[in-house]
């Protein structure tokens, strides 16, 4: 007996409830916004989610690269440009590069990688890898961890200020450009994964790739909170 699939509503509800294992929950996320964090944890965060960032749009090429459909396609090549930079707008990786700098680190020494941890670059490079490999609407699906980050964006927003004000402010634009961006995105991923995962085998294959993404992102800070510590 083949059970149901989920009615879109109640799909994208079980893909939202998993929103409880979103890195937002990890500790060494909690010390970030609430706080605690010294800056040398600081730095290490910055410093190693850069090969997060600079991954993204290798990740949305190999989307792509994979993808048969023009409609899906003209609409995904923006989120490239959104990091890579395009005509006058110099892009996320150069606005997270001025992070780099607000927060005390050298352009050079950031883009040397030379300070990615072990833990950060196999789970960046497992997602890169997973969309290379997997049909283009998983892919899809695996960004939609973007559902819950306009509310860490927000979060760092409304805390690094009073928290860290020797962060200068035009440092923290990366997250003020996502809150926006990542509302821009998630509309289209989801409306593309309710199209695309129809059958319940199909929605729960959809849920076990969130969650493998949810993995990805709460690594990379099990590897931070391990080499720089969680303050309490
Ligand atoms: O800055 C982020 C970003 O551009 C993206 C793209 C998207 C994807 O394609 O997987 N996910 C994502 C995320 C960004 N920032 C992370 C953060 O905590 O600052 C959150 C991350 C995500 O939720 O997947």
């Amino acid at each position: 007996m083949t059970a149901a699939a989920w009615s879109p509503v109640e799909f994208e509800q079980r893909l939202r409830d998993k929103g409880r294992a979103y890195h937002i929950h990890h500790p060494f996320n909690v010390m970030l916004n609430s706080g605690q964090a010294t800056a040398e944890q600081i730095r290490g965060w910055v410093a190693n989610r850069f090969y997060y960032q600079v991954n993204i749009p290798v990740k949305d090429a190999a989307i792509l690269a994979n993808c048969d459909d023009r409609a899906v396609r003209r609409n995904w090549v923006q989120r490239i440009l959104d990091h890579d930079g395009h005509g006058d707008d110099p892009g996320g990786i150069e606005s997270w590069l001025r992070l780099a700098q607000a927060v005390g680190l050298s352009r050079d020494q950031v883009e040397s990688l030379s300070d990615v941890l072990p833990g950060v670059r196999f789970a960046v490079d497992a997602y890169v890898n997973f969309a290379r490999r997997a049909p283009w609407p998983e892919a899809v699906c695996a960004s939609l961890t973007e559902l819950f980050a306009p509310e860490i964006h927000k979060q760092r927003l409304a805390s690094w200020p009073e928290h860290y004000p020797w962060i200068e402010r035009a440092g923290l634009h990366y997250f003020q450009s996502r809150v926006s961006l990542a509302r821009r995105d998630v509309e289209f991923g989801l409306a593309v994964t309710l199209d695309r995962f129809r059958t319940s085998a199909e929605q729960l294959r959809a849920l076990d790739i969130l969650q493998f993404k949810l993995d990805v992102l709460w690594q990379m800070n099990d590897a931070m909170a391990l080499r720089y510590g969680v303050n309490k």
